[in-house]
């Protein structure tokens, strides 16, 4: 008897959609493993994040973009423009939007840039734990006719709900291909951004309103260093020692992040290495310093050095 030979589907697939919407915790969801950071403070993710899905029969290479929104510095249009480029370089877009929000002028701003490239794309729905199951008509009804869809979906990344069926449909749909990474291969980021950009969301998340957008994260240095003695366990004492800057706008900046008798920074610390350690296998040291740059975010070579490059 021959054997069927199950055809390959690959290919790279962009997420787009107004800030918030929860298309990092959706490429997380998939991925099984934290790669792009999230919270709820808008435009946290600044880069590209490839996260890729590989079974026996597909892999689909996620992108995960910064915001598309009106640009209104130069960091902004760094991101925008990363996001818009992004678009004609990939197999197929998913444009996420939130349920619970009606549409509005950042979602049409969208729309209107993926009226131009000629990718299939899919409208998912996130959010549906949030809402009435009634509700999804009204949401549908606002969006069916701004574009053709490829397919829409209503899911929630959180929970799970629909993402499965989702990414079959998606698999299906993409064309027949090479498998362009290996199979354990999550990400194609460098450890160092994975470790500064979790480093970032601790900032993000303890801080909320006192410190805005004005937060990067520099790793120094990350070598392994072996310490004197054995562990419990028997193994040698190895750990990786990772010495890294919090870049702020302002002195009042640094304050909030040190916090009093340095309480911030130690709580930022232990919480980024309790995400660190599972990502690098490792015990992790982790040394954190503050640094006031005043207007980082205008500077090129600022941005440059930050891993912000154009
Ligand atoms: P992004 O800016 O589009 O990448 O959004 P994030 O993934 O950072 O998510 C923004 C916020 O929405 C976070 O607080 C998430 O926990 C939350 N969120 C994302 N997806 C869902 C979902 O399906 N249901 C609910 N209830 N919250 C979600
Ligand atoms: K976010
Ligand atoms: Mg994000």
């Amino acid at each position: 008897m021959t054997q069927e030979q199950q055809a390959f589907h690959s290919g790279f697939v962009a997420i787009v959609g107004r800030p918030n919407v929860g298309k990092s915790t959706f490429l997380n969801r998939v991925i099984g493993q934290k790669v792009a950071i999230m919270s709820n403070v808008a435009q946290t993710t600044r880069n590209k994040i490839q996260g890729i899905y590989t079974t026996n029969s597909e892999q689909i290479v996620f992108i995960d973009t910064p915001g598309i929104f009106k640009p209104s510095s130069k960091l902004d249009e760094f991101m925008v423009n990363s996001a818009i480029s992004t678009l004609n370089e990939v197999d197929a877009v998913l444009f996420m939007v939130n349920a619970q929000e009606t549409r509005g002028a950042g979602d049409n701003y969208i729309i209107d840039r993926l009226k131009d490239i000629h990718k299939p794309v899919y409208l998912v729905i996130n959010k549906i734990d949030q809402i009435h199951p009634d509700k999804l008509l009204s949401v549908l009804e606002q969006y069916k006719d701004a574009l053709e869809w490829k397919e829409v979906y209503p899911i929630s990344a959180l929970q799970g709900n629909n993402v499965d069926e989702f990414l079959s449909q998606l698999s299906k749909d993409l064309p027949e291909g090479p498998q362009y990474y290996p199979e354990d291969q999550i990400t194609d980021h460098p450890e160092r951004f994975v470790v500064a950009e979790l480093v970032r969301e601790k900032v993000l998340q303890l801080t909320r309103d006192e410190v805005p957008h004005s937060v990067a994260v520099e790793v120094e240095s990350m070598k392994r260093e072996s310490r004197p003695g054995k562990r419990a366990d028997g193994q040698p004492n190895e750990l990786v020692h990772i010495a890294a800057t919090i870049i702020v706008d302002r002195t009042s900046q640094k304050g909030i992040i040190i916090g009093k008798g340095g309480k911030m920074l130690k709580e930022i610390g232990s919480r980024a290495r309790a995400d660190i350690e599972p990502l690098l296998g490792d015990r992790v040291y982790l040394e954190l310093w503050v640094k006031v740059v005043q207007h980082w975010r205008d500077k090129p070579s600022a941005l440059r050095e930050y891993g912000y490059k154009s």
